[in-house]
Parts: C-alpha cells; sequence; structure tokens
C-alpha cells in the first residue's frame, strides 16, 4: 500500500503539475533526479572535452569562432543542470567530488575520441541530435527547475545539431578525401550515439520508476527509433552510407528496422574501459584541482568583506 503523502505526490504529477524545490517529494524521486540531473550535468562539462580537442585547429576562423561559442553553450548548460541539482539539497562540490571519484556516471558518447575535423560535423550532426531527441521531451518533465532549464538547453542544441549538419554538408560535398573523411567520422560516431538512449529497455533499471515519477518521459528504445527513423534520411541527403547492413525501412510499421549496438561495448565503456575513459577523467580532475587557488582566493576575499562590514 502507498502511503497517503506518496499517493498524493503521485496525484500531482498525473495531474501534469511540476514539483517545485520547497515541496515535500518522495526520497527516491529526490535521489533519481540527482542521479539523472547530476549525469545530465557532467556529460555537458565532459562533453566539452572532445570537441576542445579540435577548436585550435578548426579549418577557418569562422569555424573557431562557432565551434568555441557552441563549446562554451556546453559549460552553460552543465552549470544551468548543476544549479538544478542543487535546488534538491546537493552540492556542487559533493556533485564534483562524485565524479571524480567514479561514483557517478557522465555520458559513455564522450569516452571515444575526436579524430579529424569531420568528427566535429558527425558530433553536432550525430550527437547533439540524439542529446535533442532526449531532450525536448524532458522539457515536460515533472520538475519544475529540470523542465525550465531543458527550454533553454533545447533552444541552444538545435543550433549545435545545425553547425554539426553544416559540417557534415561541405565535407560530403567536397573532395572525394573530405567526403572519406565524412563516411569514416560518421562509421566511428552510428553505434555510440545510438547508446546515447541508454540499455535497450529490458536492461533499463531505472526507466519504470522514472517514467511513473516524469522524471523520464519516454523509454530508452522508442526514443533511439525515433533517431534513427530522423537521421538515416539525413544521412541519405548528404550521399553517406549509414554503417548497418541490415538497416531497412519496414514498409508495416513504417520505422527503420536497424542493428542494435554492441551492448557488451556499451557496459564496458561505463564500467571505465572505452577508448578515452582515463583520458577525460585526468583532464576533470586536473581542472578542478588547477582551480583550486581561485577557490581559495575567492573564499578569502568573501571572508574578509564579511569581516570588514562586521568591523
Ligand atoms: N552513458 O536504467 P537506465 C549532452 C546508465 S547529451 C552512460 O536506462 P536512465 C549534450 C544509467 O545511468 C548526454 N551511462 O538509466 C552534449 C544507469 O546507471 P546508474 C547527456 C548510461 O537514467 C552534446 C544504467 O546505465 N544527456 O551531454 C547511459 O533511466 C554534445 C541503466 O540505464 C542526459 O543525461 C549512457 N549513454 O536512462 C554535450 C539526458 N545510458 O545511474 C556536449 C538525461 C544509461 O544507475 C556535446 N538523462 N546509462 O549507475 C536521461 O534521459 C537518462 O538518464 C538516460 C538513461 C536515457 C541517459
Amino acid at each position: 500500500e502507498m502511503d497517503p503523502q506518496e499517493r498524493a505526490f503521485q496525484e500531482r504529477i498525473d495531474a501534469g503539475e511540476k514539483i517545485e524545490p520547497k515541496e515535500w517529494m518522495p526520497d527516491g524521486y529526490r535521489k533519481n533526479l540527482i542521479r539523472q540531473i547530476g549525469q545530465h550535468a557532467h556529460s555537458e562539462i565532459v562533453g566539452q572535452l572532445p570537441e576542445g580537442n579540435w577548436i585550435t585547429r578548426a579549418p577557418t576562423l569562422e569555424r573557431k569562432a562557432i565551434l568555441l561559442a557552441k563549446v562554451q553553450d556546453e559549460a552553460g548548460h552543465g552549470l544551468y543542470l548543476y544549479c538544478a541539482a542543487e535546488t534538491l539539497g546537493v552540492s556542487r562540490d559533493e556533485l564534483f567530488e562524485m565524479l571524480h571519484e567514479g561514483k557517478m556516471k557522465y555520458s559513455s558518447i564522450f569516452n571515444y575520441p575526436t579524430l579529424t575535423w569531420a568528427d566535429m560535423g558527425a558530433v553536432g550532426w550525430l550527437v547533439d541530435g540524439a542529446a535533442i531527441m532526449n531532450q525536448v521531451p524532458l522539457q515536460r518533465t515533472s520538475y519544475g527547475p529540470y523542465a525550465r532549464a531543458m527550454i533553454r538547453i533545447c533552444k541552444e542544441e538545435s543550433f549545435h545539431q545545425r553547425q554539426g549538419f553544416d559540417i557534415m554538408m561541405k565535407m560530403a560535398n567536397g573532395t572525394a578525401a573530405q567526403k572519406r573523411m565524412a563516411q569514416d567520422a560518421l562509421d566511428r560516431f552510428w553505434y555510440p550515439a545510438l547508446m546515447m538512449f541508454g540499455p535497450s529497455d529490458k536492461d533499463s533499471v531505472h526507466s519504470a520508476q522514472s517514467m511513473a515519477w516524469k522524471i523520464k518521459m519516454n523509454t530508452n528504445d522508442e526514443l533511439r527509433q525515433k533517431f534513427v527513423d530522423q537521421t538515416v534520411p539525413q544521412a541519405e541527403y548528404l550521399g553517406l552510407t549509414v554503417p548497418d547492413n541490415d538497416l531497412k525501412k519496414n514498409e508495416e510499421t513504417g520505422h527503420y528496422d536497424f542493428t542494435q549496438p554492441d551492448w557488451a561495448e556499451f557496459f564496458d565503456v561505463l564500467k571505465g574501459n572505452g577508448p578515452c575513459n582515463a583520458d577525460r577523467m585526468a583532464a576533470r580532475k586536473e581542472a578542478w584541482d588547477g582551480g583550486a587557488w581561485v577557490r581559495e582566493a575567492m573564499a578569502a576575499h568573501a571572508a574578509k568583506k564579511k569581516a570588514a562590514k562586521l568591523a
């Protein structure tokens, strides 16, 4: 039997009401939200690294300015999301600590390397494309601060996706060597992008409860299918080939049948064994340690100001 307070809470969720920070919520709701929002925030921050890798080597000044703006947006997204998580009673320092100790995750996709300029196209097109597919429904998530953060984030992600597709267009319609680079980027990012939606529904431990609480609006497989259906025609438009021999439009369902990613690889990346896990964590820890003097100076300054006011 559900206790009356929990039942009343569930009724508010079912009625489409937003839950706000100071209101009562079940412990599990709070914990699950901190997990998901925190993980999402970490993904944005770690997600700056694969693209940050190409800022100094962007082919033109214009491409450099655009890429800089995009990577900066991702820092902003991380900050909105950390703020949303903080309204649930966890501090940003605690979240960072959990990330650095390997107690919290970030998206598997950012453990793959960005080897060529075409990867900047593939990341924008596929990774931001997958991110939007997942985040648009989250604008209707039940927790107010999270839903509101998603509105702004989605606007910016749409720009990111377009800039990625624009790079792909340029490369796919360029020289033979450029087209090969574009195809190679699609070949390497296709399955990792499909993995962004999480394990198949039968292996998703959080989906049932998260959907009942509207922390999540769709299952992992639903969104993965939507992404494939949207992206395959875009690949065709680019004149590129999705690396899946069994990919085929199913005339009965109207959806594409496709090959699932290698789930053993996915779980291995989650365990820390992806090509870049160690590098990404080392870069984050170095940034955190390198910023210690700034945090100390700010705390000292605040203490001095407070003392001066008291005097
Ligand atoms: N990577 O029970 P479920 C971006 C974990 S977009 C790593 O199905 P859930 C923008 C999961 O945490 C990327 N771990 O989990 C950008 C759980 O483990 P736990 C970020 C994954 O939460 C673009 C376990 O597997 N977006 O950053 C992944 O119901 C370009 C079982 O899974 C979001 O976070 C994965 N792919 O569903 C930035 C969106 N999938 O925690 C820079 C919000 C699953 O119990 C450049 N999050 N796991 O230890 C969500 O919608 C959900 O959390 C899912 C996973 C759909 C990601």
